[in-house]
């Protein structure tokens, strides 16, 4: 039975409440990327980094999954073949909607990660400025997420599904953000029908042999629903 590979973006989590980033008034309307998203912007105010990660982390928390969310557990659980969940979000709504094994390729609000030794510790709700590292005690503890050139997390598994996949569907995204805006012509030349479900069409539309549009709660559970029915 086909592989189906399902890349999502902050669309998904866009009706449970959390920002999407390149919407009206999204998050990257209120902070400028360079100074919240990079490396080099951590290192210059590390304390301006902990507060938007904390209040995304606080707000992520509470936040509810939603439809769409369940509904790809849903096909997690049913489809006769593997469904391989890539996601962008750094929240764990995915999870809490029920789906297993999630490759959150820019890593986890969840996550803290110590520059210094790489040692990895569930984080707290609000990280500080010099959080000590649980095991080498440095200062450098930072949230476990991928900034902006940083390499993306689980990058070799996800090109190996890519090319295995019969169906590969992004889902609330704008495919603005590299290396994932390039995840549908990887699965296109492995032969793979490609299917958009947005909001609006993405800048990658035409590079799918469908778009649907509409919002995740509606068209993700009309989605699984057709494709369960066979
Ligand atoms: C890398 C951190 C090397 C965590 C993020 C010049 C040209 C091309 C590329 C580059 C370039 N210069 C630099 C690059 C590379 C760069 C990049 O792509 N820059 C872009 C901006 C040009 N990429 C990198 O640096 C990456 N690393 O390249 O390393 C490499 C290369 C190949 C292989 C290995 C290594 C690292 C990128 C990761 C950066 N970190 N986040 C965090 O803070 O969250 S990216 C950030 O954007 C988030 O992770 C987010 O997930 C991601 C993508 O955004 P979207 O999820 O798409 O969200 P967006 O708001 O944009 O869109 C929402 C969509 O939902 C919209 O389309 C909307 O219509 C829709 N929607 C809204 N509501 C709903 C809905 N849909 C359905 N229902 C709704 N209700």
């Amino acid at each position: 039975m086909e592989k189906i590979v399902i890349l999502t973006g902050a669309g998904i989590s866009a009706e449970s409440g959390l920002g999407t980033f390149r919407d009206e008034g999204g998050l990257w309307a209120q902070h400028r990327i360079e100074d919240v998203a990079t490396p080099e912007g951590f290192a210059r105010d590390p304390a301006l980094v902990h507060a938007f990660y904390n209040a995304r982390r606080v707000q992520a928390a509470k936040a509810e999954p939603n439809a769409a969310h369940t509904a790809l557990a849903r096909l997690q659980r049913h489809w006769p073949g593997e469904v391989v969940l890539v996601t962008q979000n750094v929240d764990s709504l995915h999870e809490a909607g029920g789906a297993r094994n999630v490759l959150h390729m820019h890593g986890t609000l969840a996550g803290a990660l110590c520059a210094a030794c790489g040692h990895r510790w569930a984080a707290p709700p609000e990280m500080t400025v010099g959080q000590p590292c649980p095991a080498c005690a440095a200062p450098t503890g930072r949230p476990d997420v991928v900034w902006f050139g940083e390499m993306p997390y689980h990058m070799d598994s996800i090109y190996d599904h890519l090319a295995e996949a019969g169906i590969f569907a992004a889902i609330g995204t704008s495919g603005q953000v590299y290396p994932a805006a390039a995840f549908v012509h990887e699965a296109a030349m492995a032969g793979a029908r490609t299917v958009e479900l947005n909001l609006d069409p993405s800048s990658g539309a035409s590079s799918f042999d469908q778009v649907i549009l509409g919002p995740a709660t509606e068209t993700v559970p009309a989605w699984v629903d057709q494709l369960l029915a066979g």
